[in-house]
């Protein structure tokens, strides 16, 4: 038996549960995570960066209607203040951090590329792996640029060759220093928010902003993520997420590649219910597409309870979220054990988290999705790590900065990064590799 074989098997044992449980300072009992477990925080590149303005999202932020609570603006400054964050990542005592790559600054118009963006994305990695940190990369996160979404975006097939052309500049100017990336980031939103009354009530709304936005640029369309028309831009997705892993791979065969989906707990109403229709739109194509690659990203905030034709809102008298989820954390157990059965492939749950002002609830919600996650493993799900969503409070799209995920404020004027006691919580778990 080979010493790469015995190791190996170890790595599997531990990771199946099998071995390393402990009792922990509560009483109850722990479980060691596998020796390579990604711990890490999530951030997305419009979200933080601040100034994007070739994006899609700018032109949105800009025109009436406004379909956001106010412009992204400055953001977090982390185009300038990266250091900063991983700095605090590795303070924590976390290994990895997730962050997105922003299309429309490698490619800011079309068939132009920016060789100094794509020599900053090469310093973050590069910066990750001098801190220590393994460098989890977003290739794209919702924003294209804004000339992509005057060409009708995702809802037009013969789009998928710019994409290409980004992902394979991307996968030569990032370097090699990066073991794990991401094509698309939640690929299925659009789907899944269709199954939610006041999104599905707001389309026509959206259809007038994206109008102006193409008169803005001087386009007849204006495709944008998550409001186009998502029985178009869904094939395109799986087609461009095939193609993309295969241009990527030729660059970078050693990488491990993959999406992340956006993943409820779904369950059905207690009358008449639609679950398995919404299963068959939301999931299914993305569960065929994604059992060929190396592994998934799972990202879960709550649960749906799936009437007749839509979701149904929480019940009345319990918690719910700044964005008006129900305080659900035990969703990811049914989240991971799901998506792992159903596509065969290991699961790294690469978003989790909660929006709230008060940080001891983010405290309790870590608790209780780790207790979750333990459950899952401990039943034989293969998981690879936990990266929370977010590192920062940031700009949560059409809230804006309503919405607080972080598990670190930021000043809005003097962008002083100020740790949360939840921060520090997570670390700790990380630290000791066990739940
Ligand atoms: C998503 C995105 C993030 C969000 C987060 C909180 O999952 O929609 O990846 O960009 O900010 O989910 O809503």
């Amino acid at each position: 038996m080979s010493a790469a074989f015995s190791r190996r098997t170890m790595l599997q044992l531990a990771g199946s549960g099998a071995i390393s449980f402990a009792a922990g300072a509560s009483g109850a009992t722990t479980r060691s995570m596998r020796a390579d477990f990604l711990w890490g925080a999530a951030t997305a590149g419009h979200q933080v960066e601040g100034g994007n303005v070739n994006s899609d999202s700018w032109v949105l932020e800009h025109v009436e209607p406004k379909s956001f609570a106010a412009p992204s603006g400055d953001a977090c400054d982390s185009y300038h203040r990266w250091r900063e964050d991983m700095d605090i990542v590795k303070q924590l005592g976390l290994n990895t951090y997730r962050f997105g790559v922003e299309w429309s600054r490698i490619e800011p118009a079309q068939g132009e590329y920016s060789q100094a963006a794509l020599d900053h994305y090469r310093a973050m990695v590069e910066g990750c792996v001098d801190r220590g940190l393994k460098p989890l990369i977003t290739f794209s996160h919702f924003t294209v640029p804004r000339w992509f979404a005057g060409l009708g975006g995702w809802e037009e097939m013969a789009n998928i060759d710019h994409f290409l052309r980004y992902c394979e500049r991307t996968a030569r100017g990032l370097g090699r220093n990066y073991r794990h990336g991401l094509t698309f980031n939640e690929p299925n939103l659009g789907a899944l928010l269709s199954w939610q009354p006041d999104f599905r009530g707001a389309m026509p709304f959206f259809a007038t902003a994206n109008a102006a936005a193409a008169a803005a640029i001087g386009s007849s369309r204006f495709s944008s993520t998550p409001t186009f028309d998502t029985r178009r831009a869904t094939p395109v997705q799986l087609a461009a997420h095939q193609r993309a892993t295969e241009a990527i791979k030729a660059i970078r065969p050693d990488l491990q590649l993959g999406l992340s989906l956006a993943v409820a707990d779904e369950q059905a109403g207690p009358d008449k219910t639609a679950i398995r229709e919404k299963i068959a739109q939301v999931y299914t194509p993305w569960f065929d597409v994604v059992s060929k690659d190396d592994f998934v990203g799972v990202q879960t905030y709550g649960r749906a309870v799936v009437g007749e034709a839509a979701d149904l809102p929480p019940p009345p008298g319990v918690e719910v979220t700044q964005t008006g989820m129900e305080f659900y954390p035990e969703a990811l157990e049914a989240t991971v054990k799901w998506v792992a059965r159903e596509t065969g492939r290991p699961v790294i749950v690469t978003e989790n988290g909660v929006a709230c002002a008060d940080d001891s609830r983010r405290v309790a919600y870590i608790d209780r999705a780790l207790a979750a996650l333990a459950r899952a493993i401990a039943s034989g799900t293969d998981v690879r790590g936990y990266i929370h969503w977010s590192l920062l409070d940031n700009f949560e799209w059409n809230r804006a900065y309503t919405a607080q995920f972080g598990l670190v404020s930021v000043d809005p004027k003097t962008f002083r990064r100020t740790i949360k006691p939840s921060a520090f919580h997570l670390g700790g778990y990380a630290r000791a590799n066990r739940i």
